[in-house]
């Protein structure tokens, strides 16, 4: 999205809902535009307040990505307007970078050692670790090819099939070779993508201990908090959280009750950087550390914005980073970049990051929903 003052300032945006893309742009155009015509873009906060409060139906994934989307905007033309790069306007550089984690995933294990290999090589301090699992024709998480991540693949949901037993046997040998071929400095991560039971978690949790994970990421469904108690009570693995949460109120009891390490939320999908900040606010205060999602569905302004974030809060853990394909990144000019293990935010006034519309207009929008995922035996769960 952009947004443009009468002095002639353009901000950008991340709107994107990935498979529900449309109903955050008719959210946006239908509702939010004509009640930002004629307000003045430097009250960043009261226009926060006057989309949540105003629109009386509160948060939830689309409305939450659309008041982000404003919001993000706004943050680039305050530091257009005031010539700083947005990170100053939050309190300036914490830490000299922003610490990320690449996606070492393959169907196989010597496929997945030889990725992580790859991410070493060029520096990075963190890797995610994604592997398929014997008996199961494809997994979540698992790149479908060189460079190809995106599993929303088609207008209608694709189907995968699931089993629990075949993924915790596996997994915990998959992260004994790691260990043994890269040795215990390298940090991992590993995402249960919402597939198990809290007793399933706290099972995988304890069978990873010896490997010391940063985190296990959405180990159970997070709709009901209470299960993150009893996986607590049995594992010291971390537990990160939040990628599919919008607001503080999703974050409050895992944080307060300190039943998380890390929370995940980012820039689109929780109200932009006015309420991100607000959410690792909180966290702060609990010994819980900042996660962000980055998956490639997040637009690289979402990416641009999330690194002024990163690098200025007190409580910084990780950054998510798939890096984008060519494409994308041709659309969506930027100035962050990567050095040994580190995204640096841009320096220029603003988030540093713009959308080349011309270009854009050569990839139409083409619908691509998210899988679906069900068990052996047909049975419809969580993907
Ligand atoms: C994943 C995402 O990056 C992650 O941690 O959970 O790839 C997620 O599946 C997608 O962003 C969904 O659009
Ligand atoms: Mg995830």
């Amino acid at each position: 999205m952009k947004v443009v003052t009468d002095d002639g300032v353009t901000g950008v945006g991340d709107a994107t809902l990935n498979g529900r893309e449309l109903a955050v742009a008719s959210y946006l155009r239908d509702h939010v535009v004509p009640a930002l015509i004629g307000r003045d873009p430097a009250r960043i906060e009261d226009t926060w307040q006057y989309l949540y409060k105003g629109a009386y139906w509160r948060r939830g994934p689309v409305t939450m990505s659309a008041i982000a989307a404003v919001d993000t905007a706004l943050w680039d033309i305050k530091g257009k307007v005031a010539g700083l790069p947005v990170y100053q306007l939050l309190g300036g550089r914490s830490r000299a970078g922003v610490t990320v984690y690449g996606h070492a995933s393959a169907a196989t294990v010597d496929g997945v050692l030889t990725e992580v290999a790859r991410f070493v090589k060029d520096g990075y301090r963190a890797v995610r670790i994604q592997a398929g699992v014997p008996g199961l024709a494809g997994v979540y998480g698992v790149h479908i090819g060189p460079g190809v991540y995106e599993p929303a693949d088609a207008a209608v949901p694709s189907e995968a099939v699931w089993s629990t037993v075949r993924y915790l046997n596996h997994v915990p040998s998959v992260f004994a070779r790691v260990r043994e071929e890269f040795g215990p400095d390298l940090r991992l991560v590993h995402d249960v993508h919402h597939r198990l039971t809290p007793i399933e978690a706290a099972r995988l949790g304890k069978s990873l201990e010896p490997y010391a994970l940063t985190w296990m990421e959405d180990p159970v469904p997070a709709e009901l908090q209470e299960g993150f108690r009893l996986i607590r009570q049995h594992t010291t693995t971390p537990i990160a959280v939040g990628e599919v949460f919008n607001s503080v109120w999703d974050c409050q009891r895992l944080v307060t009750e300190q039943l998380i390490d890390y929370v995940r939320t980012t820039v689109v999908h929780a109200g932009g950087i006015t309420h991100l900040r607000r959410i690792f606010d909180l966290a702060a205060l609990y010994h819980v550390r900042s996660g962000s999602h980055g998956a490639t569905d997040l637009s690289p302004v979402c990416l641009a914005a999330a690194l002024h974030v990163d690098i200025s809060i007190p409580n910084f853990g990780l950054q998510e980073y798939m890096p984008h394909v060519a494409d994308t990144d041709a659309v969506f000019p930027h100035t962050y970049r990567f050095e040994d293990g580190f995204l640096h935010p841009s320096e220029e006034p603003g988030l540093g990051v713009d959308i080349d519309e011309d270009l854009a207009a050569r990839y139409p929008y083409r619908p691509a929903a998210l899988p679906v995922n069900r068990l052996e035996d047909g049975t419809l769960h969580s993907w």
